[in-house]
């Protein structure tokens, strides 16, 4: 009786197919974390899905008076996991800092940070520390069903020193904003070279960006040459 129970549950999932994707452990990866070669946008991703649901999540919502200057002791807006509505002097530009910690490792000092915003103002980061304004690594529009978001600007900040935020003008003197690090984000992608769609399991590409060239979302894919198997 015992054996049969087996056989029916060993036949119950070979019917089901291949496993659900969550079921592989994810690799560990490096521990530096500069942008990474080949990441162009980050408008069809988790990111930018998980943004979206701080930004249309009440709870989330910090309500910001921003500086009218651009000093260090404008308001902080570092906390993770919220939307922050910036309230701007009227017609101009205001300013909020943000202190980037390690989140890659213990050990990392450069994380890349994507600033989701719901308006296309004009948006600059200034390190405090050199004053320099730090160039951003993609700066695109982005589309989410639902999403109040439209806009991120990705740069790569120093973990542990401060810097300015200066948004604006907007309309309405309000600007959303959503920051949020790439290493939080990441999904895995698998290689799909005869183009049916299906990834082999390996080699796994771990990504906070859009998926790769030649790399899809779905894996299971027991030959990768032929276009004719796949789901397996
Ligand atoms: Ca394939
Ligand atoms: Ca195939």
């Amino acid at each position: 009786m015992k054996k049969l129970t087996w056989t029916l549950l060993a036949l119950s999932l070979a019917a089901c197919g291949p496993l659900d994707e969550t079921e592989q452990p994810l690799e560990e990866q490096e521990t530096e974390q500069a942008l990474e070669a080949g990441c162009a946008s980050v408008d069809a991703t988790l990111m930018t899905t998980h943004a979206c649901t701080h930004a249309s999540n009440s709870a989330d919502n910090v309500n910001v008076t921003t500086s009218a200057t651009r000093v260090a002791t404008a308001p902080d807006i570092s906390a993770r996991h919220q939307h922050y509505t910036l309230n701007l002097p009227s017609g101009a530009e205001g300013s909020v800092t943000y202190t980037p910690v390690a989140v890659t490792s213990g050990t990392s000092t450069v994380e890349s940070i994507s600033f989701y915003l719901s308006q296309n103002v004009a948006f600059a980061v200034v390190d405090t520390t050199t004053s320099a304004v730090v160039p951003a690594l993609i700066s695109e529009s982005v589309s989410a069903a639902s999403c109040s978001l439209t806009q991120a600007r990705v740069y790569d900040l120093v973990v542990g020193r401060k810097y300015l935020l200066a948004a604006g003008p907007a309309s309405g003197n309000q600007v959303g904003l959503v920051p949020e690090y790439l290493y939080d984000n990441r999904d895995r992608f698998y290689r799909d070279q005869d183009g049916d769609g299906y990834g082999t399991n390996t080699p796994v590409y771990r990504f906070a960006c859009e998926a790769p060239t030649g790399y899809v979302k779905q894996r299971f894919d027991c030959d990768d040459t032929n276009p004719a198997i796949f789901n397996c």
